[in-house]
């Protein structure tokens, strides 16, 4: 088989690049491991930039987006169970809305299965001869076995995928942070607690209150990395999400059952250049970033920004975009790094925290709601950082 992109990994950077390749009459494949099912099932992010929810316009799959997502103008952050707003549309003049990742998800599958370009349950995915002119990609499906011979493979296949495996050690350099903490989201049928996000610092640890619309709620709060979730009763969460939110937030609070409950860790990490030979990573594949910014999402999606113009000009006989894929996508990376560093830091309890760290936390929160100055920096970076 013979195409010009094989793009690994059928998630919702994977299937954006595929729907805009198509677009661009590039003719392209998805290979993902898993079912279109399994891949909706995963519960993971709920905040869209404007530069994201442009991206999904652009690739035609914004039409429920624009009905049932919610615009937030700003948030609430919290400190000592007392919260202050952060009005981002008056100081930045952009919101963010709020629809769900496997919302987005399954509105990009729709799309490209009419093209007709994912091969689902695809095993044994192996990229090849990635330095050479025409690298393949070999699989497995329905017992049998496959090779697609392409220009490009693109590594769309998150953290624990196959593509970045494939790069040499000597060729690559990795930066990383594991937070000595996890988060345990919950999702329940019930009415969200407020309007807006709402972020807080508390001595007992982080917590979120974020929602997926007006009747479920999506919860967060920071445990041990080594909790389970069977520790974890719904009544064990919501006393303890009740005891970090701030007071009139806890005095609302509406507690259910939990339809979904998950523990997941919190890391950053980027792997540098993510491009080796014929081989470029998009998303999760190349860099993680802790979700206290709400930012790993809406970097995969600039990252197909980038690298769409990028194939894009290669077809048309310009290679410079291609050439500068990773230093450019690596830019915006870097700066929501350290948003993401930054919020983690500044909201959650560490393990060797003193007093002292507390104070410095809370007086980091005081100028933030003190400081125009302090609210600008952060409404730029929430908001999301320029596509250049
Ligand atoms: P994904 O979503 O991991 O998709 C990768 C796909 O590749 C497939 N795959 C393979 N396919 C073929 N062969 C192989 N060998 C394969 N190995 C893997 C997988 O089955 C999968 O379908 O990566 P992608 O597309 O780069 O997307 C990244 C985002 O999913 C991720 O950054 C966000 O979910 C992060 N995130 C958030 N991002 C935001 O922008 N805003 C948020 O509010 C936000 N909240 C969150 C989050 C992530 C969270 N967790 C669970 C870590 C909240 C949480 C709790
Ligand atoms: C979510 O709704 O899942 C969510 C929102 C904001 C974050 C992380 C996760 O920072």
């Amino acid at each position: 088989m013979r195409k010009q992109v094989a793009i690994i990994g059928g998630g919702p950077s994977g299937l954006l690049l595929a729907k805009l390749l198509t677009q661009s009459d590039i003719d392209c494949i998805v290979l993902e491991k898993h079912t279109k099912e399994h891949v909706l099932s995963r519960v993971r992010a709920g905040v869209l930039e404007e530069g994201s929810v442009q991206l999904l316009e652009k690739a035609g799959v914004s039409k429920r987006l624009k009905k049932e997502g919610f615009k937030h103008n700003g948030i609430f952050l919290s400190s000592k169970n007392a919260s202050f707003r952060i009005n981002f549309k008056n100081l930045v003049d952009k919101c963010v809305t709020v629809y769900g990742q496997t919302e987005a998800t399954a509105d990009l599958y729709d799309a490209v299965e009419r093209d007709n370009i994912v091969v689902n349950s695809a095993s044994k995915v192996m990229p090849e001869n990635l330095i050479a002119k025409n690298p393949t990609v070999s699989f497995t499906h329905h017992n049998q076995h496959k090779k697609i011979s392409c220009d490009f493979v693109i590594g769309c296949d998150g953290f624990h995928g196959v593509a970045r495996q494939q790069i040499p050690k000597a060729c690559s350099k990795v930066f990383e942070r594991i937070y000595p903490f996890g988060w345990l989201g919950v999702l329940s049928e019930t009415p969200p607690v407020s309007d807006e996000l709402i972020y807080a610092n508390h001595k007992n640890g982080f917590a979120l209150a974020s929602m997926r619309n007006e009747s479920l709620s999506r919860y967060y709060i920071q445990t041990p990395i080594e909790d389970s979730t069977e520790n974890w009763s719904d009544q064990r969460f919501w006393d303890e999400l009740r005891n970090r939110l701030p007071n009139k937030a806890a005095e609302e609070l509406v507690i259910g059952n939990s339809i979904e409950k998950s523990i997941a860790p919190l890391r950053s990490f980027v792997t540098e250049p993510m491009q080796y030979g014929n081989l470029f990573l998009v998303g999760d594949a190349a860099h993680i970033v802790p979700p206290t910014g709400a930012k790993g999402l809406n970097l995969a999606f600039s990252d197909v920004h980038y690298l769409h113009e990028a194939i894009c000009g290669f077809y048309q006989n310009d290679t410079q975009l291609l050439n500068h894929y990773s230093a450019r996508a690596l830019k915006r990376i870097w700066g929501a790094i350290r948003f993401s560093w930054w919020m983690t830091t500044t909201l959650h309890k560490f393990p060797e925290q003193n007093a002292f760290d507390q104070k410095i936390q809370e007086a980091e929160l005081d100028h933030l709601k003190c400081s125009k100055n302090a609210q600008l920096n952060f409404s730029e970076n929430y908001v999301g950082l320029p596509l250049d």
